[in-house]
């Protein structure tokens, strides 16, 4: 299978994480969501990333339909998220939680770094960045035991966390979430995350 998409892309990362986790072997196709458009235009008509394209041709799009189906596949037992029920449900609820602040802190980023300066939006990027920071603060309010066996909420978050650290580490500031920091170091030395890890990113701040 071919995993379609970058790495700096945190939906990108929580699927090549998972992949890894759950012990699939698979093609990474690195063609740039801006650069190369129109080609990726030809395996997702939305032009997003992630794209996962199986072995017989079949493209899965979309982070949450490809974990989807790779939980599908493994089978309840070793499925990244729990099958049912109020632990289903927390789980997604916390994923929605990350997802969310990966949304809002990408668009306040995309308003400061792309959107020409006489086009930007002040109170819109407060908003947003308040937004994220709302979704980080729940999440930093939840139990984070380190001997929890890896999981989807985990991972997610995990790859949300180094998002803002590179788009936005003021978000981050001042070790507030120091029980998150300590998730996301746990996580980023484990081998399944190193694989798609990118030093030394931060994109340009103000
Ligand atoms: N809900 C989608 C979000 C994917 C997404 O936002 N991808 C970004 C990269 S991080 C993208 O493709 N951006 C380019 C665009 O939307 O034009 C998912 O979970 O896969």
């Amino acid at each position: 299978m071919i995993l379609v998409g970058q790495f700096d892309s945190p939906f990108v990362r929580r699927v090549a994480v998972s992949l890894r986790v759950l012990g699939f072997d698979y093609e990474h196709d690195k063609r740039s969501v801006f650069g190369d458009f129109d080609s990726m235009r030809q395996t997702n008509p939305l032009g997003r990333i992630p794209s996962l394209v199986l072995d017989d041709g079949e493209v899965l799009i979309d982070s949450a339909a490809i974990l989807d189906w790779l939980d599908e596949t493994v089978g309840p037992e070793r499925a990244l998220i729990p099958p049912a029920g109020a632990a289903r449900r927390r789980a997604l609820r916390l994923i929605a939680l990350a997802t969310g602040a990966v949304d809002k802190a990408g668009a306040a980023a995309y308003e400061r770094i792309i959107r020409p300066a006489d086009y930007r939006w002040p109170e819109w990027i407060v908003r947003c960045r308040t937004q994220a920071e709302g979704a980080v603060a729940a999440l930093a309010a939840e139990p984070w035991p380190a001997e929890a066996p890896l999981d989807q909420v985990q991972i997610t978050t995990a790859c949300m966390l180094r998002y803002l650290q590179m788009t936005d580490p003021e978000l981050l500031a001042q070790d507030r979430f120091a029980a998150l920091q300590a998730l996301s170091e746990r996580c980023e030395a484990r081998p399944e995350f190193q694989d798609s890890y990118i030093p030394g990113v931060v994109y340009p701040q103000g």
